[in-house]
């Protein structure tokens, strides 16, 4: 799909009046568009910041909004939303169990009742009027079972600032922004077919039923929503009721969320309660001013807004490890990418002059992770900097930096992993 030709049509239809802004005041719309350049004026420091939260905090846990526990043995609190840790994540479990996932909340985790809740389906890219789905509803047709990732776009975002002197502003990830796990649910296509969607159709909008979003100037955003193009929604977008074989829990978008595979995080809607289905372009601030690529090296207005993922690894390894001098020491991990399966993992312990391939511990697939290892054996003491950079089937591979956006998305760079030996 050519994102960039589309959301330029979108842009110029949306300021013909032909698209909607979905719930964002024109006036609103407008002036966030002129501060982050969309409309070609100049990058301003006046764009709206996603920092505030509303919503009551969680009773007693380490982060406000989040219900589950978060043992510091699995987590970083971050702001509104937990990290997960790679250094105590077992290396033989694939799918990351769901009680150690991480949580990534704009507001704050809703505790909904599966028995009350409905998806409306209604818009203009329908052949029929609105239609309504309880979850028995849901769990009456076809179920479909994906193995798929949900990474935060801002993933690695720390190391725009420690590996390349480059501040953003976000949570500053390392590279636990991720997770993967086996989602069982409704196709969207099946979905949309059911609600009778027409040729006409471009976007959906799934919208969240989450507190609504308040930055930190105080402008209302309202609920978390992002439009998702057709071409994906009826490509392979999941209505997800189950996380690993189980009901999902309220962190995790309970009762049902939006699966995106490959597409950054925020396509997966949680808590999802509407879904407008619009024979115009759809606009929400979540693919305006949020989730672009903006900075000198990009479009005066922006990239078309985010898609797919890059391609990242991680060692499951803390950054500093101290290990015992002798060997070998097994370095496990693993890489992904939006793209498609992981072809090669190469690995290099002086700093990036030699390179070794990895073992592939798995069958690379799409839409996951594929496991590694490699065997070290450090013959002195001192400090190292161990790399892992991967390439996926369609030739992607980590470059040595990433390219600044101003808001540190898609940090795709290999990593510097600080350790000792002896
Ligand atoms: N309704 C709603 N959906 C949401 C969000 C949110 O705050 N509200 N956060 C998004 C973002 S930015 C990410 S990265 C993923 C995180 O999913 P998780 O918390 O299950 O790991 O959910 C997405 N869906
Ligand atoms: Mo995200």
């Amino acid at each position: 799909m050519h994102e960039f030709e589309y959301d330029r049509r979108r842009r110029r239809q949306w300021l013909a009046g032909q698209a909607r802004a979905e719930g964002v005041e024109r006036r609103t719309l407008l002036r966030m568009m002129a501060a982050t350049g969309v409309l070609g004026g100049t990058a301003a420091a006046a764009a709206p910041r996603a920092m505030a939260a509303a919503g009551s905090p969680a009773a007693g846990g380490p982060v406000p909004g989040i219900v589950k526990p978060l043992p510091p043995e699995w987590f970083v609190p971050r702001g509104t939303n937990a990290e997960m840790r790679w250094d105590t994540f077992p290396a033989d479990e694939f799918q990351v169990p769901v009680e150690r996932f991480f949580v990534r909340n704009h507001t704050s985790t809703p505790v909904l009742d599966p028995a009350a809740w409905r998806l409306r389906v209604f818009g203009s890219g329908l052949r029929a009027g609105e239609s309504g789905y309880g979850l028995d509803d849901l769990r009456a047709m076809p179920s479909h079972t994906v193995s798929a990732i949900v990474e935060c776009a801002g993933n690695g975002r720390s190391f725009y600032a420690s590996q390349q002197h480059q501040s953003v502003p976000g949570t500053p990830w390392q590279l636990g922004g991720i997770g993967s796990a086996r989602w069982r649910g409704v196709r969207l296509a099946d979905l949309l077919r059911r609600a009778r969607v027409g040729r006409h159709a471009v976007d959906v909008m799934p919208v969240g039923l989450d507190p609504e979003y308040v930055t930190a100037d105080g402008t209302v955003l309202g609920h978390v929503r992002r439009p998702l193009p057709i071409a994906k929604a009826l490509d392979d977008a999941l209505l997800a009721y189950e996380m690993n074989g189980e009901p999902l829990t309220p962190d995790h978008g309970a009762p049902v969320r939006l699966i995106v595979p490959g597409w950054v995080g925020i396509a997966s809607i949680k808590w999802i309660g509407s879904l407008e289905v619009s024979a115009e372009p759809l606009y929400s601030p979540w693919n305006t001013d949020f989730y672009r690529l903006f900075g000198p090296d990009y479009p005066a207005g922006g990239t078309a807004p985010l898609a797919t993922q890059v391609v990242k690894s991680a060692f499951e390894l803390a950054l500093g490890a101290q290990l015992p001098l002798g060997g070998p020491h097994r370095l496990t991990g693993r890489s992904w990418s939006g793209a498609a399966a992981i072809r090669e993992v190469e690995i290099s312990t002086d700093g990036g002059t030699q390179w070794h391939r990895a073992h592939l511990r798995d069958h690379p697939k799409a839409d996951t992770w594929t496991r590694w290892s490699f065997d070290w054996h450090p013959e002195t003491p001192g400090r190292y900097e161990l790399r892992a950079r991967a390439t996926d089937r369609q030739g992607n591979t980590q470059p040595v930096t990433a390219v600044f956006n101003r808001e540190g998305y898609l940090f795709g760079a290999v990593v510097a992993h600080p350790v000792t030996v002896g």
